[in-house]
């Protein structure tokens, strides 16, 4: 699990030398602000591309998997910020995709897609290039949320916060300073997927709460069709996150709704 590969990566890599490449790292981009600016410009939720070889419920998406060559296309298919998997044991990912990457001059922000459990990650991950983090509600306790959140916000990292039901939405509206929310519509445990579980989550109480206090929310998963994207943008969702159906294109810059 995680936390033993985590721990085995510490000694590689340990806290203080992170925190001193950190010092000379040039300044992180602003995730918000490129999907604010790309909803804005096109009328349609802003698209985070995701850079994923395989994940656990549909297996390998791509033979001819190269990480650079899909952020690239992406990008030039219109992609406001790019998502890339690094978690290797389920999804084959790898931080040495995201250095990749941000070493090959893509500009769009880039969303590190890991299962983060520990703080020395989100250093990690900022080392490597990361400009956002995905945090699961899911997997965070309150206590541990709040404290990613702050580390977060030290080291210039943008949180994605992730949520899939109901509880975990209201956890979540209860802490201050989230900016950013995902709601996945795939369950975790049974890879089920259901995109009006986005609608679900934003209705009522909870959409009003949500537009109070101005976070951008994300509908993640199972999008496949433009019927589909705007079906979540008329639930209110402001950004997409996409992966299998534009991994799974022939070109990937097409197929990505403008
Ligand atoms: C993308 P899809 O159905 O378009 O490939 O989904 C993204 O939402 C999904 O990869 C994801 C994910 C996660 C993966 C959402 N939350 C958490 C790993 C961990």
């Amino acid at each position: 699990n995680k936390d033993v590969e985590v721990t085995q990566m510490k000694e590689r890599y340990p806290l203080f030398s992170l925190k001193e490449a950190l010092n000379s790292a040039p300044p992180s981009r602003d995730f918000v602000g490129a999907l604010k600016a790309s909803y804005l410009r096109t009328g349609v939720p802003g698209l985070i591309a995701e850079v994923k070889k395989a994940s656990p419920s549909r297996g390998v998406l791509r033979e001819d998997f190269h990480p650079v060559e899909v952020a690239k296309a992406y990008e030039k298919g219109g992609a406001a910020c790019l998502s890339v998997l690094t978690d290797s044991k389920y999804f084959q990912g790898g931080f040495e995709n995201l250095e990749a990457i941000r070493n090959a001059g893509v500009k769009c922000p880039l969303l590190c897609k890991e299962f983060i459990v520990d703080a020395w990650q989100l250093y990690y991950g900022r080392a490597k290039g990361a400009d956002a983090v995905l945090l699961i509600a899911g997997v965070l306790p309150d206590l541990d949320m709040k404290y990613m959140l702050k580390i977060c916000k030290m080291i210039g990292l943008t949180a994605l916060v992730e949520v899939h039901d109901e509880n975990e939405m209201d956890r979540m509206l209860a802490i201050d300073g989230i900016e950013l929310i995902g709601i996945n519509n795939r369950n975790l445990e049974t890879f089920e997927v259901d995109i009006s579980n986005t609608k679900k989550l934003l209705e009522g109480e909870r959409g009003e709460k949500i537009r109070q206090k101005d976070i951008i929310v994300v509908g993640e998963s199972g999008l496949f069709t433009p019927a589909d994207i705007a079906y979540v943008q008329e639930a209110g969702v402001k950004a997409i996150l996409v992966g299998e159906s534009i991994v799974k294109q022939k070109d990937p810059t097409q197929g990505i709704i403008e």
